[in-house]
């Protein structure tokens, strides 16, 4: 009784401060705006997908990424942002903002699905604008014009071999990154799809962005030092919620975590860096708070212990995915080291997907930011000078 007066109580001041039903709350009516009022766009400093400048690495990864039959690159986050100063500390063309744009509610359907699999859960794009007029594309911004991973396990082709050992990675073909250097072979699990990029260069995108699962392998040649770049994305049903049907409740929220296994030795790791770009659902945008510790700036949000009750009209924050990302020289200082994740905490342990192929996959260590549950588009970057010892 008393939550359905404090909902009511909400509905009504949203109805009176924000015409729209996708509308948010006046800033007055949350707290949490206090922290980041005047601050809203300051991305701008350090850079956004619309702002890429046309035939960078960053802009292919960025821009012109929008599915077949929705909006252009026009209406991407970013475009609209104001010409704010970078926040202290942070330079242009590096880390990401020190505030978040939210938005409430659902968001509308741009691509009612990447892939058609039988079995799978629908793998559709949408957008949202947040409260400070971005518009954003949820779950993330991916770039699906990148060649496709091989397969090592893809129930979605039929492509499923019964151990590592047995994949013929000669059906997979080396993506040139540079002319003079190393093959190297890498495998992934991801929940739920990954994009690789290597010394600034796409390498290839998970065939699979939902469900089923999946694991892919990769293969390319590139020199060191070399630049390990992943965009790594959990998905949702409800667009813009962040949350899924599942387990028996429709807003039930999905966990994240990937783990990547090189030829080279190189392993997804703690070593990591690990961002979040995409937040929800958030039962009040309070619910996240922006921490500095040392160079790094933590996105810090609550596990809630069950999925918060706000259902269709929860909090996303979104945070510009800044240019340049994947490129070697990138400044990364502001990202904080990844977290490793235990398989059956990442929820991993019962996905014959991830246990079939351990023996290699169990090498790496199952990595996302620092919450599984509510961050949904995780960047991760690490740098490597030389093969690892074997
Ligand atoms: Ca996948
Ligand atoms: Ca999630």
């Amino acid at each position: 009784m008393k939550m359905n007066w404090i909902l009511l109580l909400l509905c009504l001041c949203t109805a009176c401060a924000a015409p729209g039903p996708a509308a948010s709350p006046a800033a007055a009516s949350d707290p949490s705006s206090a922290g980041t009022a005047g601050s809203g766009g300051s991305a701008a400093g350090s850079g956004n997908a619309g702002a890429a400048p046309a035939g960078t690495a960053a802009s292919a990864a960025n821009a012109g990424t929008a599915p077949a039959g929705t909006a252009s690159g026009a209406t991407d986050a970013g475009t609209a942002l104001p010409s704010t100063a970078a926040p202290a500390g942070q330079g242009a063309g590096s880390g990401t903002a020190s505030a978040a744009s939210f938005s409430q509610g659902r968001a509308a359907t741009v691509q009612p699905g990447l892939l058609a699999c039988r079995g799978g859960r629908t793998s559709a794009l949408g957008q949202i604008v947040s409260e400070d007029g971005l518009t954003w594309t949820v779950p993330a911004k991916v770039d699906w014009t990148m060649n496709a991973a091989g397969d090592v396990s893809n129930p979605c082709s039929g492509v499923i071999y019964r151990s590592i050992a047995d994949v013929d990675v000669n059906r997979t073909p080396i993506v040139e990154v540079d002319p003079d250097g190393v093959v190297i072979t890498g495998y992934f699990y991801a929940d739920n799809y990954f994009e690789l990029y290597v010394n600034g260069k796409a390498v290839a995108r998970d065939p699979v962005p939902y469900t089923p699962f999946n694991v892919a392998v990769v293969r390319f040649k590139a020199k060191y030092p070399m630049t390990y770049a992943i965009r790594a994305v959990d998905w949702e049903e409800n667009l813009g919620l962040g949350t899924e049907n599942n387990r028996g409740n429709a807003y039930q929220y999905g966990d994240g975590g990937i783990v990547g296994v090189f030829s080279d030795g190189t392993v997804t790791d703690a070593s990591w860096k690990a961002q979040s770009f995409y937040i929800a659902p958030l039962q009040s945008k309070a619910d996240l708070t922006i921490e500095r510790q040392g160079d790094a700036l933590i996105h810090r949000t609550p596990d809630y212990n069950s999925p918060p009750s706000c259902n269709d009209r929860c909090y996303a924050a979104h945070f510009a995915v800044p240019d340049g990302w994947t490129a070697a020289n990138f400044d990364d200082a502001s990202w904080p080291q990844a977290s490793a994740y235990s398989a059956r905490e990442a929820g991993m342990d019962n996905k014959k997907e991830f246990t079939d192929y351990r023996d290699t996959l169990g090498k790496g260590q199952i990595i996302w930011s620092g919450n599984l549950n509510l961050d949904n588009e995780v960047l991760l970057r690490r740098n490597v000078e030389g093969p690892s010892a074997p």
